[in-house]
């Protein structure tokens, strides 16, 4: 669906939840998750916030900062109780551009393969690229002091999240090395303002480069522990599993706990099932590679694979955030389709289908992004 005036218009008098644009496809409101139509994602290399995505799993909790802490303990060598303003007050303040990209992104054509039950059905939308300001997490671990043997930092958020009749605070985990790195935050900031609160306020982690899992919103407490977090969305959830597991046979064991998400490039225009006008066509999207890891190149076909072009990239090597790129293809009057995959620094690509990576929790599809289109 292309997002014309007209719609804006209609629009512009229905409820803006969490003050989203108008443009935002709400996917489920309880608990409330959402993202921008594909035609306003790649409008700017800094996602407005009115445009961000939202992935929740449970309500997004009212946080009254003045009675807010953030608690550190596990193994350290002081346990630490932080106010808001000790953390603005008494840790440097560092800014970084860096993606979010939820490991759900791209479900849908997942789902296409074969049903995913209780998943939300992501297009190519729960993504995003904010200028993110806080403290380095690195900061905050060297004031408490890490003991020996450490290897997972584990966090907790404030909201409520039900799962098998337990309700319990989102979480999850990085490794230590991950944690001490310079990229990753404990965030108070999204695009120049306080974050919102359906974004974390008043502090959430930002680990650039991991799925969007990690980046836990309304953080409540950082254990520093031998062993990843137990929390369900880390020893459960969020795990890449073989493609025989099934809800009903699967070996929870067997999972790998994702971190690093893949290379990917995603056409955002023209959108899927559009009609344009024969002659050269610009097409337009972004490209993402996790791990700290470079975007290198983006090529486009619309021969099935057969040859391809090299987009234009708008953004090239800025390590954490993703790129923005341009193609021209000279298309006659008829159905065409478009592919676009991307190329990363370590020399990683796209697989061709979705069928070759299916998992039944449906994450990381990085497939091949085709698009139809009607030339006339
Ligand atoms: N406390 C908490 N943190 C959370 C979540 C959540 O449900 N609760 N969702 C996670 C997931 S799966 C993603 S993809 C990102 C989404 O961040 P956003 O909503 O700011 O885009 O937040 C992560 N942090
Ligand atoms: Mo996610």
């Amino acid at each position: 669906m292309v997002y014309h005036k007209q719609q804006l218009k209609e629009e512009r008098d229905q409820p803006r939840p969490f003050g989203k644009h108008p443009g935002f496809i709400v996917r489920r409101h309880e608990p409330f998750n959402g993202g921008p139509q594909p035609a306003l994602l790649h409008r700017s290399f800094i996602t407005p916030t009115e445009l961000f995505y939202v992935r929740n799993h449970g309500a997004v909790p009212q946080v009254d900062p003045a009675r807010y802490r953030l608690t550190i303990g596990g193994m350290v060598q002081r346990k630490l109780e932080l106010t808001l303003e000790d953390l603005q007050a008494n840790f440097a303040r560092h800014t970084l551009v860096a993606a979010l990209q939820c490991a759900g992104n791209r479900r849908e054509e997942l789902m296409r393969v074969e049903p995913i039950p209780g998943e939300v059905p992501w297009g190519s939308e729960a993504v995003g690229n904010a200028a993110w300001g806080g403290v380095r997490l690195r900061d905050v671990l060297q004031a408490a002091g890490v003991a020996e043997h450490a290897l997972h930092v584990a966090f907790t958020g404030l909201d409520e999240v039900e799962r098998h009749g337990r309700s319990f605070g989102f979480g999850g985990s990085i490794p230590l090395e991950k944690a001490l790195s310079e990229e990753v935050l404990l965030a108070y900031e999204m695009n120049g303002a306080p974050l919102e609160p359906v974004h974390g306020y008043p502090l959430r982690v930002v680990a650039p480069g991991y799925i969007g899992a990690r980046s836990v919103k309304w953080l409540a407490s950082m254990m520093v522990q031998e062993t990843p977090s137990d929390n369900y969305f880390q020893a459960h959830a969020y795990k890449l599993f073989p493609p025989s597991a099934r809800a009903d046979n699967v070996d929870w064991s067997s999972g790998m706990m994702l971190g690093d998400f893949p290379v990917s490039a995603v056409i955002c225009s023209p959108d899927q099932g559009a009609s344009v006008p024969a002659g050269i066509v610009t097409v337009e999207g972004y490209a993402i590679a996790g791990g700290g890891r470079t975007v290198e190149r983006v090529d486009l076909s619309a021969d099935g694979g057969t040859s391809w072009i090299s987009a234009t990239l708008q953004h090239k090597k800025q390590r954490w955030a993703w790129t923005l790129w341009t193609a021209h293809v000279e298309l006659a009057p008829g159905q065409h389709q478009l592919i676009a995959r991307a190329w990363d620094s370590a020399a990683n690509t796209q697989p061709e289908d979705p069928r070759h990576i299916w998992n039944f929790k449906g994450y990381i599809n990085n497939a091949w992004h085709r698009v139809d289109l009607l030339v006339r």
